[in-house]
């Protein structure tokens, strides 16, 4: 059955697949035929299954080059992260949202578009760019505390200001006062934490004469962006050269039109990177393919290694998540990411990003929080407190977290669930008001042997609530009412009950 269905899985349509046999008996054609019935009714194989509700799949040269997940040690080892660090960092950190002396409603970092500030005043910042304060040891051993496994650091954002020494621009930190190569001080410092780096680039470029947003129109244009082609890939392949020790690549800006025109172009790029550097984890937002679809190719597959779409936001069920790798990257204000001076919109707590971090992990995703350091160098004190928090909350609960996969029970007022192996975490932001946390055990599967709390000593009683309608296992978990719970916690269930575990059948206790 199983090789039937691998056989099966062959993208091709009916028409094609006789079409590869140009000679055909009625025999050879009936038993053709049969299969293909069997196959479309029993819903095995993508192609044949999307046949029966429809939908033909597309050839495409430039869509997705895999179906489901990698399958590698490198991908594998960024799926089980659960947590990690962005970080904004360039000369917008200087004006911080500010122009003389007035305020910048939008993110700081996209400050140069603002009409109140000249173009050439903002690309001259750099000249006063000397952050005497920049410590990446120190904000690497914060980021360490806090949990993260990776970091994301921007090397170039779209101002086109290049965080690196680049040898195909003057337009770098080689040429600041500060000189010194920023990209490789942050790759050593949290290398050496142990903390995965990976490197943001954004592939919209400001300061290029040949970037273009929108599809070039004259030949010189069309001259000017080639150039620009060759320059971008050179930044790359320089990046990849002078840091071999990076994971992955973040990319963003790939929204523009001229670069979605050149999706034959780009997705060679990938390829080449990839070889280049083995075991490479790339995002969606890299490129679209030769319809202009973006993220999930015309057929509806995942293009490159994880989603990259959600950015401040998280999928509120796990249907929404198309089965695929994600991470969701996240701003401490509304939308701000780069240095800004003065938040004036709703700032989240650490519980609010606790919060996220355990439901994008519970549905299979990555979190990432953002950071956006100050033009000194300074990581803000608000960003450091919750820096701070989150640690110590990682600290005892982090089981929770790495390496855990998503738990398809039915999610219950209390929190979220999530899973590594046998175990089972129930991360508790609501606590219940009677200290009974609720839990229902699908058809056919063992209630939990154990349960404790993260940091705490002793077992929670565990009483049963019997079956539901549905056959399913009802199970309370007791809170030790005198317990004084400050912050959400995790409860572990170890274990699978079995015949000679006595089910003792809970009464209301209110
Ligand atoms: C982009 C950048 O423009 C922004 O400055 C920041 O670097 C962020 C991480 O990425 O912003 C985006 C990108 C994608 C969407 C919205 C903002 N989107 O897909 O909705």
């Amino acid at each position: 059955m199983i090789n039937f269905q691998r056989t099966a899985n062959i993208p091709m349509t009916g028409l094609e697949l006789f079409g590869n046999f140009p000679v055909i008996s009625n025999h050879t054609m009936k038993k053709l035929l049969l299969l293909l019935s069997l196959a479309a009714a029993l819903g095995c194989g993508n192609s044949f299954a999307q046949k029966a509700t429809g939908k033909e799949r597309v050839p495409l040269k430039h869509g997705a080059h895999r179906q489901g997940k990698r399958t590698d040690a490198a991908m594998q080892q960024w799926r089980e992260h659960g947590l990690g660090q962005f970080i904004h960092w360039g000369v917008y950190a200087i004006p911080g949202g500010h122009w003389d002396g007035k305020y910048f409603g939008g993110a700081a970092e996209w400050i140069r578009v603002w009409n109140g500030i000249p173009k050439d005043a903002y690309d001259n910042l750099y000249k006063e760019f000397n952050p005497t304060d920049f410590d990446a040891g120190k904000w690497a051993k914060q980021a360490k505390d806090m949990g993260a496994r990776y970091m994301i650091f921007t090397t170039k954002h779209h101002d086109g200001f290049c965080m690196w020494p680049s040898k195909y621009t003057d337009y770098t930190i080689a040429n600041t006062p500060y000189k010194k190569d920023i990209v490789k001080t942050i790759v050593d410092a949290y290398t050496k934490e142990g903390i995965d780096v990976h490197l943001y680039f954004s592939i919209i470029d400001w300061n290029h004469k040949g970037y273009s947003s929108g599809a070039p129109t004259t030949d010189a244009k069309k001259a000017a962006y080639e150039e620009f082609k060759t320059f971008t890939r050179n930044q790359l392949f320089e990046l990849l050269e002078m840091y071999p020790q990076i994971k992955g690549l973040w990319f963003d800006g790939s929204w523009d039109k001229a670069w979605m025109n050149e999706a034959p172009w780009v997705d060679q790029l990938g390829k080449d990177l990839r070889e280049k550097h083995p075991g490479l984890v790339i995002g969606s937002r890299f490129r679209a393919d030769e319809n202009g679809k973006r993220h999930y190719d015309t057929n509806g597959d995942l293009i490159d290694d994880y989603d990259q779409t959600w950015e401040r936001a998280l999928p509120d069920s796990f249907e929404k998540v198309k089965d695929v790798d994600w991470d969701c990257v996240m701003t401490v204000p509304e939308n701000q990411w780069g240095y800004h001076s003065d938040w004036r919109t709703y700032v989240k707590n650490s519980y609010d990003l606790i919060e996220m971090m355990v439901q994008a992990n519970s549905m299979n995703g990555n979190f990432v929080l953002n950071f956006g350091p100050d033009g000194k160098g300074n990581i803000r004190p608000e960003e450091t407190k919750l820096a701070k928090e989150i640690g110590e909350w990682m600290k005892v609960n982090s089981a929770a977290i790495y390496g855990v996969s998503h738990l398809n029970w039915k999610q219950q007022g209390w929190g979220y669930f999530t899973k590594k192996g046998d175990n089972i975490y129930l991360s508790v932001f609501n606590k219940p008001i009677d200290n009974r946390v609720k839990i229902i055990v699908p058809r056919g599967q063992a209630g939990p042997k154990t349960a404790k709390i993260l940091g705490m000593t002793g077992t929670l009683d565990i009483t049963s609530g019997g079956k539901n309608k549905g056959n399913e296992s009802i199970f309370y978990i007791h809170l030790p009412a005198n317990a004084k719970f400050e912050k959400p916690f995790v409860i572990a269930l170890e274990g699978k009950r079995d015949k000679n575990d006595k089910e003792v059948y809970d009464q209301a206790k209110i």
